[in-house]
């Protein structure tokens, strides 16, 4: 297939373009390199020394043979570039995850508040307006959140993978309706991939766009079989108080001794995916485009784990210390979350659960680029309503040197 990666120089998009290209795909990255620009705004970098984008291709192209493409373009400002990339391309499938993905960063302040409602509701409608007006019938895959169910209105019942059947009642009895799962998000960018989700629906009644919306959980790890073959090839690995996922800072707490950050008292439940079951749920979603009117959606996840289960793991088998902080978050400290997955899982997809050992590979990266952590990062700041409380920074022994290759693991 040829496949228009947007949002390719990302912690996801990246890996997918190799995965897709090591498959025998031709692709082509799109990417503003926003996200290169929000490091330099918070001062911060990724823990692993991801190289210029152009190094990152020829790097590709000199262990594997392959040619990448690349378009410096934004998506939310030029429409009318991406109709004429789309008219010289003609891709089979487009997949989308440029947006602003950080659900602190889009809390952090009323600037950023806008900036991510603007960037990500308006690439979203820019790529299927230009879609329409080219003709191009490229399947889309769009990359969106477990988090528009929100967490804690299912309680214990399993969340369905997109629609709800619902009984609606009428003067003469109640009728069955499935309508999309209500909207429950807990930030403005889970509030942004919400209403992405209205956008698909209504261009694939109106026209008949192939849309398929991956409901994906929290990505861990960093690596995939493409990324490890050359240094330049590094995948990024954020860890800051706002762009760092959950797991992958405990991973990097644990190898600089730093305690494991838990807001609140860790009763949050999430789910959860591992970045090479990303790269393969992609595959899996391009390989079958839904054929009705409707998007379709599958629930990218392979498990679910409470945050305090989480920090007591890696505590467990790195002896770090647990510390838990005032959560700057406007969430439930406790939640049930009962996931389905079927539709991935038939299609065939084997889950990587998380183990000691894939554990141990991400404290591995985390422990030899540590040198490259800024401790005064590492607190989460941001808050969903002025006025919370968040933590200092904690006192520890920062243990940050690098270590000789083939060092410690743990
Ligand atoms: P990322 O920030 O690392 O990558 C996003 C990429 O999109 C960046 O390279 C950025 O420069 C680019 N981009 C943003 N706005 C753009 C625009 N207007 N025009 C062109 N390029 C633009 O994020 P990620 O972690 O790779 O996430 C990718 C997608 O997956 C996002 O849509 C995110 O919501 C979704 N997702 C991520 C996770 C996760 O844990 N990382 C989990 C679930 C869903
Ligand atoms: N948390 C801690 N300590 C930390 C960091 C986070 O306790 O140091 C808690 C948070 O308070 C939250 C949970 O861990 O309860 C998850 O936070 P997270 O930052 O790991 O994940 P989240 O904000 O939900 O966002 C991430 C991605 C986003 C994606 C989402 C999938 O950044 O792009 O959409 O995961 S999901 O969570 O399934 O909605």
């Amino acid at each position: 297939m040829n496949i228009l990666v947007l949002g390719g120089d990302g912690f996801c998009g990246w890996p997918t373009a190799l995965y897709l290209s090591d498959r025998g795909h031709d692709v082509t990255v799109l990417d503003n390199l926003s996200r290169r620009a929000i490091d330099l705004e918070l001062e911060v970098q990724s823990l692993t020394p991801i190289r210029p984008l152009g190094e990152r291709i020829r790097a590709w192209r000199s262990v594997s043979g392959r040619q990448i493409g690349f378009v410096r373009l934004d998506l939310a400002t030029e429409h009318e570039r991406l109709a004429a990339v789309l008219r010289e391309l003609r891709p089979d499938a487009v997949v989308h995850f440029a947006e602003q993905r950080a659900a602190p960063y889009s809390m952090r302040s009323p600037q950023a508040k806008r900036y991510t409602v603007d960037n990500n509701v308006r690439a979203t409608h820019n790529l299927l307006s230009a879609l329409v007006t080219t003709g191009i019938d490229a399947a889309v895959v769009h990359l969106g959140t477990m988090g528009v169910y929100g967490y804690g209105w299912s309680g214990s019942a399993p969340i369905p993978e997109g629609y709800l059947t619902v009984k609606v009642p009428t003067p003469d009895g109640d009728v069955l309706r499935e309508i999309l799962h209500p909207a429950n998000p807990g930030s403005v960018y889970h509030l942004t991939k919400t209403l992405d989700q209205l956008m698909f629906a209504f261009y694939a009644k109106n026209d008949l766009l192939r849309i398929t919306d991956l409901h994906q959980g929290i990505v861990w790890g960093t690596q995939t079989t493409q990324t490890e073959r050359d240094e330049r090839l590094i995948n990024r690995f954020d860890y800051d108080g706002d762009y760092g996922t959950v797991l992958n800072r405990f991973l990097m707490q644990a190898a600089i001794g730093h305690p494991l950050t838990v807001h609140g008292t860790g009763g949050q439940t999430r789910a959860f995916i591992h970045i090479r079951d990303t790269v393969r749920c992609i595959e899996i979603a391009l390989q079958n485009p839904p054929s009705g009117a409707k998007p379709q959606v599958f629930n990218q996840v392979t498990e679910t784990y409470r945050v305090d289960d989480l920090a007591k793991l890696v505590a467990s088998l790195t002896g770090v210390d647990v510390a838990y902080l005032p959560n700057p978050r406007q969430e439930d400290q406790e939640n049930d979350l009962n996931v389905r997955n079927d539709q991935f899982i038939a299609l065939g997809l084997e889950p990587t659960t998380l183990s000691e050992g894939l554990m141990a590979e991400c404290t591995h990266i985390a422990t030899r680029y540590r040198h490259r952590i800024d401790p005064s990062k590492i607190i989460a700041r941001s808050v969903w309503r002025a006025g919370m409380a968040t933590s200092d920074d904690l006192a520890f022994e920062p243990v940050l040197d690098t270590p000789a290759e083939g060092g410690p693991r743990w």
